[in-house]
């Protein structure tokens, strides 16, 4: 199926509300780490498109590798679809996820066959999205403060117990924010950073989305989130606006793997190949989610953040998806940042 626009993906999502389309292609077990439109909208449209009818279980990106783990032995999970690429890396690199070298690769922009290469071709960049704030814009015209601008910004005292970030032992976008932190600023004077934002921290949470739609419903004033989770809650009419700092911030490359020992390979591999066009690729936007597609053809929606505007560190995702140096860093963060008072 080739789609036009990301108006025609989303009618022919929300006409197949039908229980009588063919599901006669066997099936497929999918974890997916995007939000749930997203997710309903894939689901729904390989089904009507190929027949396979697709068991879809929804995990950020953390959770989703915690599954993952826990099922090693007896695994169930057949195609693990988009969360941060960091997490999709460890699992690569604890022979989780198999090789599969897909021949779209070409088609895509070069970060994305960059983490396919960097993992023996065990998982493969959908779609990227940098770093940044999100603030409640009455909240901050109430408390006559202005947007934050940089990192240092966040520890203004008038901040304090007003911003949320997630765990990063639970999130791979937590997890991102400390590998940016540790690449932009060096590691000890990063912990010296995180120790300071800690005062101003109200909650971390479980979920890298989470921090967002709180700072959208006006729970707290400022939330450290990727930016293409901004225009989905403004579209739903709340306050909120992003910014990413302008002193540097890094990006996801969120992935796709196929797990090994799936027990639906070939149904696999057909999702897989799938979700590499342009066409699959611009539902994300249809789903109001606006990362950036990693399919050159597809369109890339206006409210994709412009990366040519932004100031990006030089990630290292092959150092920072490490197995080791996750643990290691995440071990420190616990012992020497959450456990202080606040
Ligand atoms: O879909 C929004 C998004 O921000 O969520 C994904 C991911 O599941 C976040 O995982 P954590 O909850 O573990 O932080 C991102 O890849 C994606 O851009």
């Amino acid at each position: 199926m080739r789609m036009h626009s990301l108006a025609a993906a989303a009618a022919t999502a929300l006409a197949l509300t039908s229980p009588a389309f063919a599901q006669d292609g066997g099936q497929l077990n999918v974890i997916c780490s995007v939000q749930a439109e997203w997710c309903n909208m894939i689901q729904t449209v390989f089904a009507k498109t190929t027949g396979i009818k697709v068991n879809m279980s929804l995990k950020g990106s953390g959770e989703a590798l915690a599954q993952l783990i826990a099922e090693k032995a007896n695994p169930k999970t057949d195609v693990w679809f988009g969360g941060t690429g960091d997490p999709h890396l460890q699992a690569a690199e604890q022979g989780l996820s198999m090789e599969y070298k897909s021949p779209s690769l070409p088609q895509l922009h070069a970060w994305a066959q960059q983490q396919a290469q960097q993992s023996a071709y065990k998982t493969v960049g959908i779609y990227s999205g940098p770093l940044g704030f999100g603030y409640n814009t009455e909240l901050l015209a109430k408390k006559k403060l202005k947007a934050p601008q940089t990192w240092a910004d966040l520890l203004n005292p008038a901040l304090k117990g007003e911003i949320q970030v997630a765990n990063p032992a639970s999130s791979g976008t937590a997890y991102t924010m400390v590998a940016t932190l540790v690449q932009l600023m060096g590691e000890e004077k990063a912990f010296d950073y995180m120790k300071a934002l800690h005062k101003n921290i109200s909650q971390y949470t479980r979920s890298g989305t989470g921090p967002i739609k709180a700072a959208a419903r006006g729970e707290t004033t400022v939330s450290i989130s990727f930016v293409h989770d901004g225009p989905g809650e403004k579209m739903q009419g709340f306050p909120i606006e992003t910014i990413t700092p302008s002193d540097g911030t890094g990006a996801e490359i969120g992935s796709m793997s196929i797990m090994k020992g799936a027990r639906n390979l070939d149904n696999a591999k057909k999702f897989y190949e799938w979700a590499l066009t342009g066409a699959a690729q611009e539902m994300g936007a249809a789903a109001k989610q606006f990362q950036l597609p990693s399919n050159k053809s597809a369109k890339v929606d206006p409210r994709v953040p412009d990366f040519k505007k932004i100031k990006f560190i030089n990630y290292d995702y092959a150092k920072y998806g490490a197995s080791a140096e996750r643990r290691r860093l995440i071990s420190r963060w616990e012992k020497e940042v959450n456990s202080l008072p606040r």
